[in-house]
């Protein structure tokens, strides 16, 4: 119960935006004008074009409670939640991924705090040395969740830093090693080719490293997403997505194509700014808080 409030807390503007509108409309049963209404609404939730018709033609043509049959409907979108993996042999290695501001030091802080707090030992790694001042936010970060940050100086080889802490990790026992990484505009060739360089030095140290490559992805820009998932995925090869900012968004719709489009799970939600705004991406935990 209290995760449902919790989620319906954070995705109060999506819901608001579309689909408790949407709710009220066919509670009274399914017309032309109505679904018209309907897909004009969802396209301004940047659920996108393809989807939007997907879900307008299950709603005409599938009978019964016309509820039902949208919850049915973003099941079906959404898929079967996938969890964050853990390496047979520890450690246990995720990489954060993403675009300038998306939210990868915060969420690697939240999985710090998180992982720490279910007993587990884990480290951060500072593999964004473009700036001082990110290796502080990740010292930060360290402190919060109470566990080490290993970082090196500014300007530092990021596949140096990526090294260090996943052969720490393996000296010294510890069960997970977060990477947190600069953020790189997608269309960037070289600064694409130094995440390759991550993964190749620490697929060295490890066999079958990293253990998952997250996309951090802001909500907030809604369809535009899409793409850059596509950029990603073909240059890095992602296991899954974080999808940040939800609560500071109406168009958390997106989420709906994400699946459909790239076949790439979303396995944590960013709903806040605080330690544990970030959780497990659930389906139907995720549906009953749009739909309720
Ligand atoms: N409301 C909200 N804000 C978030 C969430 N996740 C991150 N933020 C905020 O987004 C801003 C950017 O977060 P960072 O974690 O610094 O983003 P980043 O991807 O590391 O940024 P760069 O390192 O500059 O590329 C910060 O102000 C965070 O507090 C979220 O789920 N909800
Ligand atoms: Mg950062």
């Amino acid at each position: 119960m209290a995760m449902l409030n919790f989620l319906k807390r954070g995705l109060k503007k999506t819901k608001d935006g579309f689909f408790g509108r949407a709710i009220s409309m066919i509670k009274g049963g399914i017309t032309a004008e109505k679904l018209e209404d309907i897909q004009e609404l969802l396209l301004l939730s940047d659920v996108g074009p393809e989807t939007s018709e997907y879900i307008i033609e299950k709603m005409r043509k599938e009978k019964g409670d016309p509820v039902e049959v949208l919850r049915n409907t973003l099941i079906d979108l959404l898929g079967i939640d996938e969890r964050l993996k853990f390496s047979q042999i520890p450690p246990t290695v995720y990489t954060l991924v993403g675009v300038n501001g998306s939210g990868k030091t915060t969420t690697a802080g939240k999985l710090a705090w998180r992982f720490k707090r279910d007993g587990k030992r884990v480290i951060l790694a500072a593999a964004d040395t473009f700036r001082a001042a990110a290796i502080e936010q990740l010292k930060e970060w360290g402190k919060r969740a109470g566990v080490p940050v290993i970082a090196h100086q500014m300007g530092a080889d990021v596949g140096a830093v990526a090294y260090d802490a996943v052969k720490h990790a393996i000296s010294n026992g510890i069960d997970l090693v977060i990477i947190d990484t600069a953020g790189r505009l997608h269309t960037k060739d070289n600064l694409m080719r130094e995440l390759e360089k991550i993964h190749k030095v620490i697929s060295k140290l490890s066999s079958n490293q990293p253990t998952e490559t997250l996309l951090v992805l802001d909500a907030t820009i809604g369809q535009n997403a899409i793409q850059q998932a596509r950029i990603f995925d073909k240059s890095v090869g992602l296991t899954g997505i974080v999808l940040t900012k939800l609560d500071g968004t109406a168009k958390g719709g997106m989420i709906l194509s994400i699946k459909k489009e790239l076949g790439i799970p979303v396995k944590l939600i960013g709903i806040g700014e605080s330690v544990e705004d970030l959780r497990d991406f659930d389906t139907f935990k995720f549906v009953d808080a749009l739909l309720e």
